[in-house]
């Protein structure tokens, strides 16, 4: 199915059935008095999360949600029905927002929640509760109330432990397929990746079961965060990461003026991002002879960029700290277990989103329908040689 991450649908609730007037005719009692009953009261119209959807594609070919109306009451004091709910299902991270005032009614952060977003309309009285002293045969019964309305934009910001971030083209697709299950698409020019792959990784410590969701994103070029390239559309997927992952491509030998690109993007998209801890990645290392030529000049001037020195004033956020380095290939496998082992150690004593979803395996928001029968089961690969 494809990927579908912000939609707007129109959700109405029931309107309520009508009162009924109605006056009990009986056999010795001509005149009974008024017995029209309630109306029922209208549907309402609910959200809930369902852990196994991937993205809001399934609503693609409906975009009007009614939940069905009250009855209208009826004669000998019966009341209509209320209404049936309608109930909308969507993925875990999707933000219900209500077009007219801008505001967030709800943010599905977790399994389990269930929202009211349209309250069905009350049910008219029936003709029996208006009979008075002075009016003993009432010709009256109220209508029902509508149900509200509401138009919604429902967007979706994938919930991912770790975020992986780089230009285009610098092997984060390769390393999410290193460490996960997940196959996205990986080719050599810029991107390749169109839309966010998540993929659950686990900690290759023997005596360990922890996991991670790791989001995998498209590349980021100079003004994402404007809406250039593939923009805005995808930076809202690491909104809710952790921790991020930069992704350089070894082979360049701009390591310092990249991160502080990346940086800047994030910054000028959510400065809260530039706060949580991170790591940076020198990928395609096995094209490199990275002690004697890149290694040292590369992680020496990313030793001394500005961005990290704030961090050696004094104890600040861990974001502020220099984040570890890795040299590694994602291609070959090289220093992936370290990588892993370093990532895992960022969550010790926290609890990831892959370990609170109801059922990690449902966690894999698949993005493609060639790679949807890809990942059945959880799986590492660290049996690649390490660097020499
Ligand atoms: N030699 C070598 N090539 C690599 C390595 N990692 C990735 N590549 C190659 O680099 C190219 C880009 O890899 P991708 O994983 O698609 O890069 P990406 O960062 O996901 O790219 P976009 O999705 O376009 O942003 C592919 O041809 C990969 O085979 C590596 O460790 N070593
Ligand atoms: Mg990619």
């Amino acid at each position: 199915m494809k990927f579908v991450d912000e939609i707007e649908i129109v959700v109405t609730a029931g309107h309520g059935g009508a009162g009924c007037v109605s006056f009990l005719h009986e056999k010795y009692r001509e005149f009974g008095g008024p017995d029209g009953g309630d109306g029922g009261r209208g549907g309402d119209v609910w959200i809930t999360v369902n852990p196994s959807l991937q993205s809001l594609g399934t609503l693609v070919g409906k975009r009007e949600w009614q939940a069905a109306d009250g009855e209208a009451g009826r004669g000998s004091q019966k009341s209509g029905a209320n209404g049936a709910d309608a109930i909308i299902q969507l993925p875990v991270g999707t933000a219900v927002i209500d077009q007219k005032s801008g505001h967030v009614l709800c943010d599905l952060t977790h399994p389990g929640v269930r929202e009211r977003i349209a309250c069905g309309g009350m049910g008219g009285r029936g003709n029996q509760h208006f009979a008075t002293s002075s009016n003993q045969t009432p010709e009256y019964a109220q209508a029902g109330l509508p149900g509200e309305s509401r138009q919604l934009l429902l967007q979706l910001k994938l919930m991912a432990d770790v975020g992986l971030v780089g230009l285009p083209n610098a092997g984060k697709s390769t390393l999410l397929a290193a460490v996960s299950h997940k196959v996205p698409r990986i080719a050599d020019y810029a991107f390749t990746t169109l839309t966010p792959n998540i993929g659950v990784i686990a900690d290759p410590r023997a005596d360990s079961e922890r996991r991670l969701l790791m989001a995998d994103i498209p590349g980021i070029i100079e003004g994402a965060s404007k809406g250039h390239g593939l923009g805005l559309s995808f930076l809202r997927h690491i909104e809710r990461v952790r921790v991020i992952v930069y992704v350089l491509d070894g082979t360049s030998l701009e390591a310092a003026s990249e991160i502080r690109l990346l940086r800047q993007e994030l910054q000028s998209y959510s400065p809260r991002l530039l706060d949580l801890p991170s790591m940076v990645v020198f990928n395609k290392m096995d094209q490199f002879d990275y002690e004697l030529e890149l290694g040292h000049q590369a992680a020496k001037e990313l030793d001394g960029a500005e961005f990290w020195n704030s961090a050696d004033a004094g104890p600040g956020p861990v974001s502020r700290k220099k984040p570890a380095v890795f040299f590694m290939s994602a291609k070959e496998g090289w220093r992936v277990t370290e990588f892993l082992i370093a990532l895992f150690e960022l969550f010790a004593g926290q609890a990831s989103l892959a370990e609170l979803a109801l059922n990690p395996a449902e966690a894999d928001f698949i993005t493609d329908p060639d790679e949807s029968e890809q990942a059945d089961h959880i799986q590492i690969r660290h049996t690649a040689p390490d660097l020499p």
